[in-house]
C-alpha cells in the first residue's frame, strides 16, 4: 500500500482522491464510521486488548521517516513469522496479538504532518482494533493553527480555497481568525477531537500524551484502570499539557496557565490506586528517545517518556542564501529553526504475553539510522549531513518540494540541480532516479480508502 500508491504522484491535486473534496469526504466517513462508534462505546479511554504485546510510540511531529523506520524496525523486534500483516500494507501488523498505541502529537513542527495523519488514519480504518490513536496537545485546533499544520493543509491540499482566501495566510506563530481557516483544516480538527486521551492495559500500564492532571487524579483515582466514566474532554485537554517532575506534589508548569507538573508521589499514588505499574507518555523531547523516572525503591512503578521524532525539527532544507525553506515560499522560515538537536527517537514494545508480568523493550533509533531504514523501504536516497552547530539540515523533504512544483516547470535542468544545504549537497537527479517508483507521498493511500469506507449509511 505504502509503495504502490505512491507511484502516481506528481502534484497532490492531480492524484485521484487527493483533492480537498475527496479528503473531506474521507475524513467525515472515517470520523463517523470508525471513530464515533468507538467514542460512544468507550468514551475517551481505550482498553488494550492485545494478547501478546503493545507497541507504544510518542511524538512524531510530521517526521514521516521516523514513523516508517520504527514500523520497519518493529519487524525485527517481534517474531514477525507468527504475526499477520495487513494485506494492503508491507508495514502494518494487523493481528490480535499486537496493538499499536500512538500517544499523540502527529502534526506541527515537521513538514509531513498531512502524510503522517493520513497514513495513521488509513491504518486505523484498515485495522480499527489494532491501533489506538490518542490526542496530543497538537491535535487541538488552537495549537495546530499556530505551529504549522493549518498552513501545511492549506498549502498541500486546499490550494483552491487558499487562492480564494489569500488573506488567511497568517504568519507562522500568529493566530488568525478561525472563520478564515480552511474548511479542510477544520475537518481534520473535528476528527482529532474524536480521539481518546488514555489507553490502559488493566493491571499493567496507562499511556497518555502529557500525563496526569489535578482534575484527572481527582476524578479517576480508584477506578481499577477503567476511565470510561470519569474522563471527559475537559479533563483530557488538561492532561495533554502535563509533565512529570522529579520532586513531589503539584508544580505550576512553565508551559503556561492551566498546565501542571506532577511529582513522583502523585504518580505513584495514582497508579497504585488503579492497580497500574507504569505511566507511559510523550510530550517532551528526550536526548535518548526514552527516559524513566522510577517512583519506588523496588523499581516496580515508573513514569516513562517516549519521544519518537529523532533529530527533532531537524530534517529540513532551507535555501542557503535566502534562509528560506525551499519550494514552500509561503511558509515561514522560523518554523524550521531550532532543529538539529540530534536527539534519538524512541519506541517502547511492552511484552505482556506472560500475563501479569510485563517486559519493557525500549527501541531507540538515531536520526541517521531512521533515515537509513526508511531508505531501504522507500528506495528514496536520503542524504543528511549536519555540522556540529547546524540549525538547518538537509533531508528527504526536498523530494516533496520538488514534486510539488507545477508539472510544466519540472525540466531536466531543474532535476539536475544540486540543493546546497548548510553543510552538504546532493544531486537531486540521483534522488529522482532512485525513487521514481517508490515515492514517499503517503497521502495517496486515501484514495483506496474512499472505496473502503461507505460515505452513506
Ligand atoms: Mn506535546
Amino acid at each position: 500500500m505504502e509503495q504502490t500508491a505512491l507511484t502516481k504522484i506528481d502534484r497532490y491535486s492531480q492524484v485521484p482522491g487527493m483533492n480537498s473534496g475527496d479528503i473531506t469526504a474521507f475524513l467525515r466517513a472515517f470520523e463517523r464510521e470508525v471513530l464515533e462508534p468507538e467514542l460512544y462505546a468507550e468514551r475517551y479511554s481505550r482498553t488494550v486488548t492485545a494478547k501478546q504485546a503493545t507497541v507504544v510510540l510518542g511524538d512524531l511531529h510530521g517526521q514521516l521517516f521516523n514513523l516508517l523506520a520504527f514500523l520497519l524496525d518493529l519487524h525485527t523486534q517481534v517474531n514477525i513469522k507468527y504475526l499477520s500483516l495487513h494485506p494492503a500494507s508491507k508495514l502494518l501488523i494487523c493481528d490480535p496479538k499486537i496493538q499499536y498505541v500512538f500517544m499523540g502529537d502527529y502534526v506541527d513542527r515537521g513538514e509531513r504532518s498531512v502524510e503522517i495523519v493520513m497514513l495513521l488514519f488509513a491504518y486505523k480504518a484498515l485495522c480499527p482494533s489494532g491501533i489506538i490513536l490518542l490526542q496530543g496537545n497538537h491535535e487541538q485546533a488552537a495549537t495546530n493553527e499556530y505551529y504549522g499544520f493549518s498552513k501545511e493543509v492549506e498549502y498541500k491540499l486546499d490550494r483552491v480555497w487558499k487562492m480564494a482566501n489569500p488573506q488567511s495566510y497568517g504568519r507562522y506563530g500568529q493566530h488568525s481568525m478561525h472563520s478564515a481557516q480552511s474548511p479542510l483544516w477544520r475537518q481534520f480538527n473535528s476528527v482529532f477531537s474524536k480521539l481518546p486521551f488514555v489507553a490502559v492495559l488493566p493491571g499493567g500500564f496507562m499511556a497518555t500524551h502529557g500525563g496526569i492532571s489535578p482534575t484527572f487524579v481527582k476524578a479517576c483515582s480508584n477506578q481499577r484502570g477503567n476511565f470510561r466514566e470519569c474522563l471527559s474532554p475537559g479533563i483530557g485537554a488538561e492532561m495533554v499539557w502535563a509533565d512529570p517532575h522529579e520532586g513531589s506534589g503539584w508544580d505550576a508548569s512553565p508551559r503556561g496557565a492551566g498546565a501542571w507538573r506532577f511529582g513522583r508521589d502523585i504518580a505513584l499514588q495514582f497508579l497504585y490506586s488503579n492497580g497500574l505499574k507504569r505511566l507511559l507518555r510523550g510530550h517532551e523531547q528526550m536526548a535518548k528517545g526514552i527516559s524513566t523516572i522510577w517512583l519506588d525503591t523496588k523499581s516496580e512503578y515508573a513514569v516513562q517518556t517516549v519521544f519518537s521524532a529523532a533529530d527533532y525539527v531537524g530534517t529540513f532544507c532551507v535555501d542557503k542564501t535566502t534562509n528560506r525553506p525551499l519550494r514552500l515560499p509561503a511558509w515561514e522560515p522560523q518554523m524550521f529553526n531550532g532543529g538539529g538537536q540530534r536527539n534519538h527517537g524512541g519506541m517502547m514494545v511492552v511484552d505482556h504475553s506472560a500475563g501479569s508480568r510485563m517486559d519493557f523493550h525500549p527501541c531507540i533509533l538515531s536520526g541517521k539510522e531512521a533515515r537509513k531504514l526508511a531508505k531501504t523501504f522507500t528506495g528514496a536516497h536520503c542524504h543528511h549531513s549536519v555540522s556540529a552547530s547546524a540549525t538547518r539540515e538537509c533531508g528527504c523533504h526536498a523530494l516533496l518540494r520538488q514534486r510539488m512544483k507545477p508539472r510544466s516547470s519540472i525540466s531536466p535542468s531543474v532535476q539536475a540541480e544540486h540543493i546546497n544545504c548548510a553543510s552538504g549537497s546532493y544531486s537531486l537527479q540521483t534522488v529522482l532516479n532512485k525513487s521514481k517508483t517508490q515515492l514517499i507521498a503517503l497521502w495517496a493511500i486515501s484514495s483506496p480508502l474512499l472505496a473502503l469506507i461507505p460515505t452513506t449509511r
